[in-house]
């Protein structure tokens, strides 16, 4: 071969070989080029925080998608999952996955208002019948449509965990009508529903990240709090509140988000495989905490609480004032489908 040719040859080859290595594109665990979350290997890592307690749901749900999330993608995608507010508060989490700086987490709706206000319906009181009725509003059509809302925001909601019906517990004494809650100092969500409807009650509501919350209670720096028990539980809030009051006001979900431009950067293959580990984590999530909600009233009684169960008509009769506040955001139109929705 003459040696123009040959410098032919190996100049072609040298451009076939730059072109290859220019491949990039989406991260599909393959060949791409390591990235923030992707290592040499093509192994791509999702971070996904939450606030409560290693021991709660929220932690084992999200440890059974990181299983099913390594089964269904062949290893391709590692799930990390960061709980106690590791990553910080749910508004700084839902906001580094806007700024990619986080692939996921695990939140209740209550930090979203900021982001969409429609999601506000879900934060209206006693706005859900049951466990299973708030099930199948959010596992709907509508529910969904609620979560692609926040596309908008950079924000991607795969399905509903479950946070659950929030009941409140308190250090000064038992709450059997609104009137009991009267000057309590009850820590809240940073949502203004929230805030709103205790304040009809004549209590005081102080919005407070969860992360900040059990020091509050311990310091009496507030009086009161209202959670799921499977939270009061597992952040040990028995420890530092003797009174627990069943009104089961407030029904929490928890959307699971993934940032939008991580998700869609990914192979779809790999996109589907989220979305599947996703519902069957969900499903995971809620059977525990069913299991934990049949045993826990007994549970935290054994723990000291005194446990009593209000008559609930009270309540709805004394907050029915916050629909209307909110009917501005929340339209009655968008209430009336999903009380439909209940149906
Ligand atoms: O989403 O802040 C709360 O009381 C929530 O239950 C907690 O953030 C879990």
């Amino acid at each position: 071969m003459s040696k123009k040719n040959l410098a032919l040859l190996l100049i072609s080859l040298l451009i076939i070989g730059l072109l290859a290595g220019c491949g990039g594109g989406q991260q599909n665990g393959n060949d791409a080029a390591p990235s923030g979350n992707q290592d040499k290997g093509g192994t791509i890592t999702i971070k996904v925080g939450h606030v409560l307690a290693p021991t709660h749901p929220y932690t084992l749900g999200l440890q059974k998608f990181a299983e099913l999330v390594d089964e269904k993608t062949d290893g391709k995608i590692k799930v990390e999952v960061f709980h106690s507010s590791q990553l910080g508060n749910e508004r700084d989490m839902v906001e580094a996955l806007q700024l990619g700086t986080q692939e996921m987490t695990l939140v209740s709706t209550a930090p979203l208002a900021s982001f969409t206000k429609q999601f506000l319906v879900f934060d209206l009181p006693f706005v859900f019948k049951d466990t299973e009725s708030a099930r199948k509003v959010l596992d709907s059509e509508l529910g969904q449509g609620l979560l692609n809302s926040l596309e908008s925001q950079g924000i991607m909601g795969l399905c509903y965990f479950e946070n659950g019906f929030r009941h409140v517990t308190n250090s000064k004494h038992p709450i059997n009508k609104p009137e009991d809650l009267k000057g309590i100092k009850i820590r809240t969500m940073e949502n203004p529903i929230h805030m709103a409807t205790f304040k009809v009650m004549g209590a005081d509501p102080t919005p407070m990240a969860f992360g900040e919350l059990f020091t509050a209670l311990q310091q009496k720096t507030i009086d009161a709090q209202e959670n799921p028990l499977p939270i009061i539980e597992t952040s040990k809030f028995y420890e530092v509140q003797e009174y627990l009051s069943l009104t089961g006001h407030f029904y929490a979900p928890a959307p699971l988000l993934i940032s939008k431009s991580f998700f869609e950067g990914l192979a779809p293959e790999l996109q589907a495989a989220l979305k599947e580990a996703a519902i069957e984590a969900r499903d995971y999530e809620r059977g525990l905490l069913d299991d934990m909600n049949a045993k826990l009233v007994e549970e935290l009684k054994e723990k000291g609480m005194k446990v009593n169960e209000p008559d609930k008509t009270l309540f709805v009769e004394a907050v029915q004032s916050v629909y209307k506040q909110f009917e501005s955001d929340i339209t009655p139109e968008l209430i009336q489908k999903v009380v439909d929705a209940q149906k």
